[in-house]
């Protein structure tokens, strides 16, 4: 009974799409906006705040998703920073109410500024750390105020380049306790929303520690916090991890943490986090199916984190790069829709783990047998058969619907 658009959540990212300059290591800013005047004071901020807005409404996307130094100027000192952040969630709220649009999610930018440097939870100076906190608490005050449905940590800096100067138990205990504090926060909010963790491998750090989605899994059961936690989970980042597109949605929503996915792509033949619009039909259909399964994202939703080209100076190209993207994953749901419906690959699915329904495979799977009662099991019935495969079969399968 839920229509297209309560399955899919689509949500605009303010940070490439009204801060994206275009500007790459060997080349200046070519997305120079009308509205824009490049400079970093609250005058412009709001300019961009209100030409997102009006983009919003023009695009039809009922969600936006955004970093706090996006929206609002740092400033010389926290309380001129906290202040900006104020001023700027006022107008924020006000735009919201007028134009029905809501937050996603919002998260704290722990990476760009050079206090950064060393990491944000994980910095080896506590300093850093204290800020770090007292950064986030302040975002969650206006991600609350905004009505955000979720916040998200991407660990942007948290990993490591040497091992030479790293102590990973305390950076990693440091992390656990300060997603502990943020979990705490969050009750003391009354924030019912989701908290999500986003992994990313390889950049910016060589080594980052939430590299993937079973890594964050993992930290998350060690340190007691799969309970207050979720994942975000991005394709690129997870092609950049060496997995298929799909993968990371897939382990994250089988261990019921699916969360919220930024929805984007990357070639798969490049090594690098490229933010591309998703355009592959097949990709987004596997990503519809997980979803579908789980019973939909909500309080998630997929965000766009994409980036439009620095080529693409015409301003439409905003637009259509939104739209090809909604479009994609239109028909995934579509076509993830007539997987399930007609019922014929969950079928071969469910055929194929059929063993573990009754006798000896039952009691494998509800954990109720020995090594030694397998034993008997297979003295008594002897080896299993070599089975006749039928591999190709499922791959060829998926463009009946794609
Ligand atoms: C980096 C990212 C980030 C996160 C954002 C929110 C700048 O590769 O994907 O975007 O999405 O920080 O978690
Ligand atoms: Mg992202
Ligand atoms: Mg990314
Ligand atoms: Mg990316």
């Amino acid at each position: 009974g839920r229509t297209m658009e309560e399955w899919l959540r689509f949500s605009v990212c303010f940070w490439h799409t009204f801060r994206g300059t275009g500007a790459d290591p060997f080349g200046f800013p070519t997305l120079i906006r009308p509205w824009d005047d490049g400079s970093d004071t609250m005058a412009n901020a709001k300019r961009r705040l209100r030409a997102a807005f009006e983009f919003f409404v023009k695009l039809g996307v009922k969600y936006w998703t955004f970093h706090d130094r996006d929206i609002a100027p740092e400033g010389n000192t926290l309380a001129e920073t906290n202040r900006n952040l104020d001023e700027i969630t006022d107008l924020a709220l006000e735009l919201q109410k007028k134009t029905g649009v809501k937050c996603l999610w919002a998260t704290s930018n722990l990476f760009a500024s050079p206090k950064y440097m060393n990491g944000a939870a994980s910095n080896p100076d506590s300093h850093v750390v204290a800020f770090a906190a007292t950064q986030v608490k302040k975002c969650m005050d206006i991600a609350v105020k905004l009505g955000a449905e979720n916040f998200v940590f991407w660990g942007g800096r948290e990993g490591y380049h040497t091992i030479l100067n790293t102590d990973v138990l305390t950076e990693l205990t440091n992390m656990a306790n300060f997603f502990k504090m943020a979990a705490a926060y969050k009750k003391k909010l009354g924030f019912t929303g989701n908290l999500l963790i986003e992994p990313k491998p390889k950049e910016p750090a060589k080594h980052q520690y939430d590299y993937d989605a079973m890594t964050v899994i993992g930290f998350l059961k060690h340190f007691g916090l799969d309970k207050e936690y979720k994942l975000n989970i991005e394709p690129n980042h997870t092609t950049l991890a060496g997995h298929g597109y799909e993968h990371d949605i897939i382990m994250a929503s089988a261990f019921g943490m699916l969360g919220s996915v930024d929805s984007n792509t990357g070639s798969p033949d490049l090594g690098w986090d490229t933010d591309q619009f998703p355009m592959d039909t097949k990709n987004a259909t596997l990503v519809l199916k997980a979803i579908l399964e789980q019973g939909g994202l909500k309080p998630g939703g997929l965000n766009f984190d994409c980036k439009v080209r620095r080529e693409s100076t015409d301003l439409r190209d905003m637009f259509i790069s939104h739209i090809g993207a909604m479009d994609t994953f239109s028909r995934g749901l579509k076509n993830a829709a007539a997987i399930l419906e007609d019922g014929v690959i969950p079928g071969q699915v469910k055929e194929r783990y059929s063993s573990f329904q009754t006798g000896i495979g039952e009691k494998i799977n509800k954990g109720q047998t020995s090594f030694e009662e397998l034993e008997e099991y297979v003295t008594k019935n002897g080896a299993p058969s070599n089975p006749s495969g039928r591999q190709e079969h499922y791959e060829s399968m998926m463009n009946h619907y794609v």
